[in-house]
């Protein structure tokens, strides 16, 4: 069995807690899919989730399902590797922007995972810096499949899904525009996510969704004096709204890794992680779980969900 040790982060789908196994003594992530209420458990969600996660096996870029447990009230929830260096989201908003080497590295290994996705015709579709781990070392992960698409077999319209909520500032212009969509929608994503780490600001960021929409569809790129040529370069590659023209679209991630940008990369070092990270985070003494956002581990005690929907007995030690 697990003990919750503390909550992690609560989405509107799932909960996901601090637990450690309790023969090891290990730390793991325990999600548990709940609704925003806490009561219709979106089991679709749980089960698209565990499928890709198992479909996949392991990947170096994405987090591992370790194991599947029963949660209190008998719905499945995920066993996953437990990354504690938190959400790119808090280093993004503590360092505000990411040097150039920085922002390549991660992305190099983010595209990696992604692109092991696309080789299953599975679209990831919520690229976003809250869905990226950061483990110990420094390295990164992808996490939360609860909006991948499976059967997705082109770049484009054919084979795509109409159905789609994902994050605004991330969407690509053929998602706005209805145009069906397949996996260069997860390019488009990966050019905004390495425009946001490098800039600080998603590339078409307004305060009013709608306008942002229109800037999706229509506004010209715009790059601070301080970017590189071949970071532009790279950036106006992905940012193509035109789909078939979109890097990536054709070969899918080779074709992004062969570029000038990634050139001083080698991915085969970039996958088995084998490449420094240059900011390794800091795991301040006992709080493991420092680097997730306070608004999140201070929310609830570590217990409140849990027993929420146990007797007193099943609520004794918030166990799974
Ligand atoms: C693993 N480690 C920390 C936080 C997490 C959040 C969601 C999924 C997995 C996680």
């Amino acid at each position: 069995g697990y003990t919750v040790v503390q909550e992690l982060g609560k989405g509107g789908f799932a909960t996901v807690y601090l637990a450690t196994q309790d023969t090891t003594g290990e730390a793991y992530a325990i999600k548990q899919f709940t609704s925003e209420n806490g009561r219709d458990i979106d089991e679709d969600k749980a089960t698209n989730e565990r499928a890709v996660l198992e479909r996949l096996g392991d990947h170096e870029h994405v987090v591992r399902l370790c194991d599947i447990v029963d949660d209190p009230v008998g719905v499945q929830a995920l066993v996953l590797e437990y990354m504690g260096g938190g959400e790119l989201f808090h280093w993004l908003k503590e360092h505000r922007r990411f040097s150039e080497p920085r922002a390549r590295l991660y992305t190099a290994e983010i595209g990696l995972g992604l692109g092991a996705l696309h080789d299953l015709d599975i679209v990831y579709r919520d690229l976003k810096p809250e869905n990226l781990l950061i483990d110990t070392e420094g390295h990164i992960r992808i996490t939360d499949f609860g909006l991948s698409k499976d059967n997705v077999t082109g770049a484009g319209a054919e084979g795509g899904t109409k159905t789609f909520c994902g994050t605004p500032e991330y969407l690509a212009p053929e998602i706005l525009e209805n145009r069906g969509h397949g996996k260069a929608v997860d390019w488009w994503s990966f050019g905004t996510l390495l425009y946001e780490m490098m800039c600080g600001l998603p590339p078409f960021y307004d305060t009013n969704v709608q306008r942002m929409y229109n800037k999706i569809l229509i506004a010209p790129l715009k790059f601070p004096s301080y970017i590189s040529k071949d970071a532009k370069a790279v950036l106006m590659a992905l940012l193509q709204r035109a789909v078939d023209q979109r890097l990536g679209s054709a070969k899918d991630f080779s074709e992004i890794a062969a570029h000038d940008f990634y050139a001083s990369l080698d991915m085969d070092k970039v996958y088995k992680k084998q490449i420094k990270p240059e900011f390794v985070p800091q795991i301040k003494g006992a709080d493991t779980a420092a680097h997730f956002d306070k608004e999140f581990t201070s929310e609830k005690a570590c217990d409140s969900v849990v027993t929420s929907k146990l007797s007193d007995e099943q609520a004794e030690a918030s166990n799974f």
